[in-house]
């Protein structure tokens, strides 16, 4: 065995291969996204489409729009957002609120901020496979209190999907995913496992850390790191303040992608039927033919 700096329970500890700067740019309306996956430069990382640090202030927001062939994530981190959807699905996340939402055949739906000052949060989009793709729409809402927190040795983790130090969560992840949201307190390392077969990564949320490598350079908030092979994920906090990121993971799809937007489906016959579909306010879009969110109507977007 050849002698390691760190012996414990990962094997082969996976590296960073691609490191990315999310910047700020605007989408939906005023509100502005850094986002990471889903920009040009990383079009796809399977089975993720976009991972957006989103920050809102009324009267911005992402008002009426659809979503069809995928799932959104959206992990809340300051303040509240509201969304309502055309099957009367109405309802607001506040700090820590988590919002799974498999869109599956059809969802159309507005997404507005719901409180004073900015509202900040993640948002994930993870692809669905084709056998998956139309499937009833489903949430799976889970309020901060109940969302499972773990603590050890100056590591604290809220198990958002998926298992870590012993504690695992609720949430049913039809793409098999993991999302850790991980704060490690000064002088804190982590060993993290993950899946061998499945893609992985990174989002610094505040603080430096180092990761993979013991002997690379710290990295600080707002960069996506893209995780090489391995078993798992190998992290240190050698600043004087807390480190926060979060590791995602999930088990490659691998099918084509074809995308319209909020489309995403296999091929380009799938998309055009889906732009008709919607259109038409049919196969999984009826409801959308009468319905405007209460945020529209009442502020006229
Ligand atoms: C969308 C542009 C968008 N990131 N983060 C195009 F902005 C959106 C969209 C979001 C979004 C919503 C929240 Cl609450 C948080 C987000 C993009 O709604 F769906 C398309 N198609
Ligand atoms: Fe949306």
């Amino acid at each position: 065995m050849p002698q390691r700096e760190n012996s414990g329970v990962l094997e082969e500890p996976r590296q960073v291969v691609r490191k990315f700067l999310a910047r700020p740019q605007h989408e939906g309306v005023g509100a502005i996204v850094r986002r990471s996956i889903g920009r040009f430069e990383l079009k796809y990382f399977d089975p993720f489409l976009v991972l957006d640090e989103f920050s809102v202030t009324a009267p911005a927001g992402f008002p009426d729009h659809p979503h069809r062939g995928f799932e959104t994530v959206t992990y809340m981190l300051q303040g509240a957002v509201t969304h309502e959807d055309f099957e009367g699905h109405k309802g607001t996340i506040g700090p820590g609120d988590l919002q799974w939402m498999t869109a599956g055949r059809g969802i159309v739906h507005s997404e507005m901020p719901a409180a004073q000052g900015t509202q900040k949060g993640l948002q994930l989009w993870i692809n669905l496979s084709s056998k998956h793709k139309m499937i009833e729409p489903r949430y799976q809402e889970i309020s901060s209190k109940d969302i499972a927190e773990a603590s050890k040795d100056g590591i604290k983790v809220r198990v958002i999907a998926g298992e870590a130090l012993g504690t695992k969560s609720p949430v049913y992840t039809r793409t098999p995913t993991m999302y850790l949201d991980f704060s490690l307190k000064p002088g804190a390392h982590l060993q993290q496992p993950i899946p061998l077969a499945w893609n992985a990564f990174v989002y610094v949320l505040e603080g430096e850390g180092i990761f993979g490598n013991s002997k690379s350079l710290p990295v600080s908030a707002h960069h996506l790191l893209l995780l090489g092979n391995g078993d798992g994920l190998e992290a240190w906090n050698r600043s004087s303040k807390t480190l926060r990121f979060i590791l995602v993971g999930g088990e490659p799809i691998g099918e084509p992608l074809a995308q319209w937007g909020p489309f995403v489906m296999n091929t380009q016959e799938e998309i055009d039927q889906t732009i008709g579909d919607f259109e038409n306010f049919v196969n999984g879009f009826e409801k959308a033919r009468h319905w405007r969110s209460e945020a529209a109507v009442s502020h006229g977007f």
